[in-house]
């Protein structure tokens, strides 16, 4: 029988396991990459490891989404980042060179590698054939010092993309239509395989943004065969040489095969608070738009500027519109200077913002009170723009482009008096990688750089046999990370662990850390309770470190994400699961709750109980740990268990 892509790169890099789905399976990793919210913590880790360099043929540490500075530990965090890719032998690409994604594609990614990234849209590299995955900062710092990834054998899904795009629609809202037909709940431990005969005009910077938004969807990646057009665009990155092909066989065998014809596809937004709550544009024309801002990982290519560029030129957008660009890399942003689209945004109203997160991780740009912003990222979680109140639209350039000309929710497809722009992509990308610091040689090595806001990642202690809880908050179905610890205006406290978890649940439980403090003091450990898919977006393990620091012990959720479930375990939270979605109703905050003998329970996969003291109840939970998950719980974490397997 043969074999899809997907398992082409897994058998490649096998290093454990079996290939059927939900095994347990290691794979060696070949690149990893940290951004600077995640890094830090991500290589306080590694230093903790004691691993003296990194192993993997590849690790660039990126800044990109702390850049405001508005004191000095931002630019700390900087400094320790390129001291520490000096020290243990990662490349370091400065703030200003661009956001993680959009850079690695243009200057790393290759087909057929593996690469895992301390940011929910390493998926992105996907797009280039890479079998590229999301994860913690600490399973970085592991695959970092050990080239390996431990992760179950995912379900792989083939979607094919038939036939092609009418004018005016973008990758992005292939994206989004297929966010409507799959939701962002329900798909953890899948894969999607792109193919079928529409990929032959989607290129790369395309591709990226179907792979990068895989990520809503709660997918571990996607990914598409790297063809002629992967080639071409390695060609004119003048990385020709790491070309490769990459096909399905003709046989392979998947879980499910989905057909989409591009034809039937319109121009699509997702509305107010979830990138799967998706509508087409012509459902919502004439609602008044505040604010427009193209950038961030999924919509800033240098086509994607050069394409609102385009749309607005010779016009000037409506006095009460805020607009903005952040293109996404110092390539895009290289090449939109020369070939005079910024010069025609400057002139139609635009703001230009760094090449950065910026805007997207709610860090400026923040809307007016009640305001509606079209953004061409990724997230429209209630108030991660910064604004509670406001309403984001998620769209494609053009559609947000055409907003901003038009100041109401508007269908480029009725730009009626413009030409459509359907730009090739250029023979040749500017390539200067003068921003991104090679790793030093051992004779050019310096100390590594802490500032004052850097503490130490926190130590947790093994697991207690009995957990005696109190539960501490009790909140409803898809919470999201930024719910659970915020970023925008938090985000300088990331090396800080002890000021960062004074806001966990800031937004929807601002007393949570005060009551963790007295639960711990009156003797009892803190336990979460959550309804569906708890734990969804980003990759931050902020949401399981800064509760572990509360004295968190155990989430209990109705279903809770891939990438945060592990996180959990790696800071010795047990995730647990409510076996009747029912009993939910049956734990409040301030209950008072039991679990007894836990390490024997779920190393000898018995029955878990939870008594609530309080309502006089047992509740039967469930957990599915494979081995070393149960081990690690055990240990109290992935690093006490690094540490006590070392000895
Ligand atoms: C995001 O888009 O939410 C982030 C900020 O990039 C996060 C990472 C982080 O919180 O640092 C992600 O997606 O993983
Ligand atoms: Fe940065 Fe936004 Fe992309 Fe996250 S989603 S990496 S914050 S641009």
């Amino acid at each position: 029988m043969g074999l899809g892509i997907v398992e082409k790169i897994i058998k490649e890099h096998l290093l454990k396991g079996k290939m059927i789905s939900g095994e347990e399976i290691t794979l060696k990793i070949d690149q990893t990459l940290t951004q600077d919210a995640t890094g830090t913590m991500a290589y306080l880790q590694f230093e903790a490891l004691g691993i003296s360099k990194i192993k993997t043929e590849l690790a660039v540490s990126y800044v990109d989404h702390n850049t405001i500075q508005t004191g000095f530990e931002n630019a700390d965090d900087h400094r320790y980042l390129q001291t520490a890719a000096c020290k243990y032998g990662a490349y370091f690409s400065k703030a200003g060179n661009g956001i993680c994604h959009q850079v690695h594609l243009e200057r790393f990614a290759e087909p057929g590698k593996t690469l895992l990234g301390s940011d929910s849209h390493t998926p992105t590299a996907g797009g280039m054939g890479m079998l590229a995955i999301g994860a913690g900062g600490l399973d970085v710092a592991v695959a970092m010092g050990t080239c390996e990834y431990t992760m179950r054998y995912p379900k792989i899904i083939r979607i094919n993309l038939e036939g092609k795009l009418n004018p005016w629609i973008n990758a992005k809202d292939i994206i989004l239509t297929i966010l409507k037909m799959f939701g962002t709940k329900g798909n953890v431990g899948t894969i999607i395989e792109y193919g079928g005969s529409g990929l032959e005009s989607l290129d790369v910077p395309e591709r990226a943004t179907i792979t990068n938004m895989g990520a809503e969807l709660g997918i571990t990646t996607s990914i598409f065969p790297s063809d002629r057009l992967t080639k071409r665009f390695l060609l004119s990155q003048n990385r020709g040489d790491q070309w490769k092909e990459l096909k399905a066989d003709s046989d392979a065998r998947y879980e499910k095969v989905i057909n989409i014809n591009l034809a039937e596809i319109e121009p699509m937004l997702a509305c107010p608070h979830s990138p799967g709550n998706v509508a087409p544009v012509k459902e919502l024309i004439g609602k008044k738009v505040d604010q427009v801002i193209i950038g961030s990982c999924t919509n800033s290519s240098y086509n994607d500027l050069k394409t609102v560029a385009h749309i607005v030129k010779g016009h000037r957008i409506p006095q009460n519109m805020s607009f903005v660009v952040a293109p996404g890399s110092r390539q895009v942003l290289k090449m939109i200077a020369d070939d005079g689209s910024l010069s025609t945004l400057i002139n139609a109203g635009a703001r230009i913002a760094e090449c950065v997160c910026g805007f997207c991780i709610g860090n400026s740009h923040a809307p007016a009170t009640g305001a509606v912003s079209i953004r061409t990222s990724n997230r429209n979680f209630k108030g991660r723009c910064g604004t509670q109140s406001a309403s984001v639209f998620l769209s494609s350039p053009e559609t947000a482009a055409a907003c901003a000309l038009s100041g109401v929710i508007y269908d480029p497809r009725d730009l009626k008096e413009l030409v459509f722009p359907s730009f090739a992509l250029p023979k040749k990308f500017h390539v200067d990688d003068t921003m991104i610091i090679l790793p030093a040689p051992e004779s050019k090595k310096t100390e590594i750089y802490k500032g004052p806001n850097i503490g130490e990642p926190p130590k947790n202690k093994p697991l207690f046999e009995n957990i005696n809880g109190k539960i501490a908050i009790k909140v409803g179905d898809e919470i999201t990370t930024d719910h659970i610890i915020p970023a925008g205006s938090r985000l300088k406290y990331r090396s800080n662990i002890e000021k960062y978890s004074q806001f966990v649940f800031e937004g929807i439980g601002p007393s949570f850390p005060k009551q963790c403090k007295d639960n711990k003091s009156d003797g009892y450990s803190n336990i979460i309770v959550a309804g569906l898919s708890y734990g969804q977006g980003s990759s931050r393990e902020h949401a399981a470190i800064c509760p572990m620091y509360l004295g968190v012990k155990a989430v209990i959720a109705k279903s809770i994400e891939r990438i945060h479930r592990t996180n959990l375990i790696n800071f010795g939270i047990l995730p647990l699961i409510f076996i009747k979605p029912d009993d939910y109703q049956h734990l409040n905050a301030g209950d008072i709750v039991e679990i007894r003998n836990i390490e024997k329970i779920i190393t000898e996969n018995a029955k878990l109980v939870l008594e609530n003291k309080t309502k006089n109840v047992d509740i039967e939970l469930k957990y599915d740990f494979t081995e070393k998950e149960k081990q690690i719980i055990v240990s109290g974490g992935l690093l006490n268990y690094i540490k006590r397997k070392d000895k």
